[in-house]
């Protein structure tokens, strides 16, 4: 997150931190969204060429403040079970056109997640609700501060972010073609607040009716907090259905 602040897993205790397992070294991938007891919600870049058929190579935390730091009493840690990538992934634009996928946790006993002040689901909007362009939605991640840092944030940030409106993303100054109706941009109007590299396949949350619903999963952006270059969202209301059947969760939709 580029100009955000610190935040804690208090205030967005849906936020997975995915790790992935290179010779026994536990390496900070991807965020993700909790949006039931056994599932995460992520992008498919997350998983490159066939990576989401070896699940013993990740985990998944929640209730993590610290990147490198493990609090084992508010931590919950799982083995992935399952890594479903979407069918219509496609990055041969170089554009991560239908970037999603779930997670699913278990560990050795078979359990998934437990809810506390830590460990919380996220909810997911219906699939016709629809928010008008300027609206101000929050994101969160352990990504990079900064585009160009070697390092990532070693605490959970979160960042404000505005909704922009398809044309304009679609403006030959912004991103032109390559922004597909499965995305939706959002961005600071003075460029000070953005996701950056580490903080995809995380949540981006809006209000609505009091209550806080994901639409959007951190995707893919040129640099970061740069002019005319918002960030790049996957847009979750195409994917109720998707989610309802490969999860299962009749429910996904009611909120
Ligand atoms: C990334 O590489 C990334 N500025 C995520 C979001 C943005 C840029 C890069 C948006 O994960």
């Amino acid at each position: 997150i580029v100009g955000g602040t610190v935040s804690t897993v208090e205030s967005h205790p849906w936020v997975a931190a995915i790790f992935s397992r290179s010779k026994s070294k536990k390496v900070f991938r991807c965020g993700g969204s909790l949006i039931s007891a056994c599932w995460v919600l992520t992008a498919a870049h997350c998983f490159p060429d066939g990576s989401h058929t070896k699940e013993r190579r990740f985990s998944v935390s929640l209730g993590k403040n610290a990147l490198n730091e493990t609090d084992l009493y508010a931590e919950q840690t799982f083995r992935v079970e399952q890594i479903i990538v979407h069918e219509g992934f496609n990055n041969s634009e170089g554009n991560f056109n239908n970037d999603i996928a779930l997670v699913k946790l278990t560990t050795k006993y078979g359990k998934c997640a437990e809810e506390n002040h830590l460990v919380k689901t996220v909810c997911l909007p219906p699939p016709l609700q629809r928010l008008q362009p300027g609206v101000t939605c929050e994101i969160a991640g352990y990504g990079k501060e900064k585009y160009g840092l070697w390092y990532r944030s070693q605490l959970l940030q979160e960042a404000q972010v505005n909704l922009f409106a398809d044309d304009v993303c679609r403006h030959e100054d912004y991103y032109a073609n390559m922004i597909t109706d499965n995305m939706f941009c959002a961005g600071r109007p003075d460029w000070s607040q953005d996701a950056c590299e580490g903080d995809s396949g995380g949540p981006l949350v809006c209000e609505v009716g009091g209550r806080l619903f994901q639409f959007g999963v951190i995707s893919w952006g040129d640099g970061c907090a740069k002019e005319f270059r918002p960030g790049v969202y996957t847009k979750v209301t195409n994917y109720n259905g998707w989610i309802g059947e490969k999860t299962r969760l009749p429910s996904i939709t009611a909120g």
